[in-house]
């Protein structure tokens, strides 16, 4: 193996040197010889990959992108789009285009977002209002790359356009993470269009690297560890964002939950403990067992202290800073599937709340993660599986969360080194928006030819 990262090194040099042709050779040699691990990591981050798809695109323009995205609920959906699009505006380049149904939702995220224009430009990022699946779309409207996530339907005059293109644009669709193996067996999976000349790929984000791995931004990881390096800038966040000194000492956690979460027995347990707390929940979240501590009206800035636990209400925040804050807590809680994956990178012992799923198959969702993550970790594992209510043998263990809290707390250091080797594990199979343009650059070089491929 040590050979093999000499290998990748000199390749790496060299390939930064004679920059974008020998690329591609040693890209497509590469990629054959299977996974080369976390030494090969360095050297796909400097990948000219924009590059790779304009040679089998043929083509000399910028390359586009157009994602797709239909707000089912709340802001991950939206959260998930917007960090895919600026990533590869900003890492690669690309021309992208986010079609949105839900400017509201997105502003939430993205202050900056303005709710009544169609069409608007943030930070290089095309967004476009999705009012309806109406609308004449021409070869030219279309990009290199249709993106569409979480199968959302695109606009049949869009899909009417995609096929009279020629070449043919490839064409995604972003699925759920989930942990769970027959990802595995189904990602990159081809779905020929019934009518038209077009072939959909699924492709499935994940935890191996036979899935598209996880969404991180590649200065992310230096970024955080400047800012954790630096007690200065993260006491002035906490600061900005509303803490006061005297709270800066105590256990610092993020709650970010959906309603059902027993919250409030927690907050019974942290209160009658005897280390100080400070819980800081973003305004909306898990509102009626916040109303309840506060004995008063949740708005941002609201707070209350009861024996060793204060709660305070933050401002929901945009996107950047939501990991800013994930980085100077001590624990966070987190759901959905955005926020569930910057924890990831946060370098903190974490807490997911699953979103809620029909006969309870979250459950086997969160069981999947668990068993990935902290098989070994007993205290992590009886927690998160309270937490969502999923039924575990002992329902006497389950429902003390005071002796849940105190395991826990016991093994947090040891929590938070599993969440660095995680990382390191994680990257090792390469990012999601790398991942995605190698798979798109194998579509569109075999011009969609392919019925099963490996992304
Ligand atoms: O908001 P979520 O529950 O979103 C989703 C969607 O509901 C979706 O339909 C479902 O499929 C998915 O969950 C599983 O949780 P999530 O995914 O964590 O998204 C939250 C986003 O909000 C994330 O991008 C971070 C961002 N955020 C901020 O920008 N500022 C904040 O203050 C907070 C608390 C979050």
């Amino acid at each position: 193996m040590r050979g093999v990262c000499l290998f990748c090194d000199t390749v790496s040099r060299i390939a930064s040197a004679l920059h974008g042709l020998f690329f591609v050779l040693v890209f497509r040699i590469v990629d054959n010889l299977g996974d080369l691990g976390a030494c090969w990591r360095p050297a796909f981050v400097s990948l000219p990959l924009e590059f790779i798809i304009k040679m089998f695109l043929g083509k000399h323009q910028s390359t586009s992108i157009a994602i797709f995205c239909k707000v089912v609920d709340n802001f991950g959906d939206i959260g998930i789009c917007w960090r895919l699009a600026r990533q590869l505006q900003q890492e690669q380049a690309i021309a992208v285009t986010l079609w949105v149904d839900d400017l509201r939702s997105f502003q939430r995220i993205c202050p900056d977002v303005e709710i009544d224009v169609e069409v608007q430009q943030r930070v290089g990022v095309t967004v476009r209002h999705w009012r309806n699946q109406e609308g004449v779309f021409s070869a030219s409207d279309v990009a290199d790359i249709v993106i569409e996530f979480f199968g959302c339907d695109i606009p049949p005059g869009y899909i009417g356009a995609m096929a009279e293109c020629d070449p043919r644009p490839v064409w995604l669709n972003l699925e759920g993470l989930t942990a769970e193996e027959w990802v595995e067996g189904c990602h990159t999976l081809p779905s020929p269009h019934p009518r038209l000349k077009l072939t959909k790929y699924f492709f499935f984000p994940g935890f191996t690297n036979k899935t598209g791995g996880l969404l991180q931004e590649s200065s992310l990881e230096e970024q955080r560890q400047q800012f954790q390096s630096d007690q200065a800038a993260m006491t002035a966040f906490l600061a900005r964002v509303g803490m006061t000194s005297a709270e800066m000492p105590s256990i610092k956690v993020s709650l970010f939950c959906y309603r059902h979460a027993p919250v409030s027995a927690l907050f019974d347990t942290w209160q009658s403990g005897d280390t100080a707390i400070t819980c800081l929940v973003p305004e909306g979240v898990a509102v009626e067992a916040v109303k309840v501590f506060l004995g008063g009206e949740v708005t941002p800035g609201a707070v209350r202290t009861r024996g060793a636990l204060t709660v305070r209400v933050l401002p929901f925040v945009a996107q950047p800073d939501y990991d800013k804050l994930l980085w100077a807590c001590d624990l966070n809680f987190v759901r959905g599937e955005d926020s569930f994956v910057r924890a990831q990178w946060a370098g903190k012992p974490f807490i997911w709340h699953i979103y809620p799923q029909d006969k309870s198959l979250h459950h086997v969702k969160l069981r999947a993660f668990l068993e990935r993550y902290s098989a070994d970790i007993e205290s992590l594992n009886t927690f998160s599986l309270g937490w969502n209510d999923a039924r575990t043998e002992d329902l006497a263990e389950q429902a003390d969360w005071s002796a849940l809290w105190q395991r826990f707390q016991v093994d947090m250091p040891k929590i938070a080194c599993r969440s660095a080797d995680w990382e390191r594990q994680m990257l090792a199979n390469g990012d999601l928006v790398s991942n995605l343009l190698r798979f798109a650059a194998r579509i569109a070089g075999d011009g969609g030819k392919q019925s099963i491929m490996r992304g």
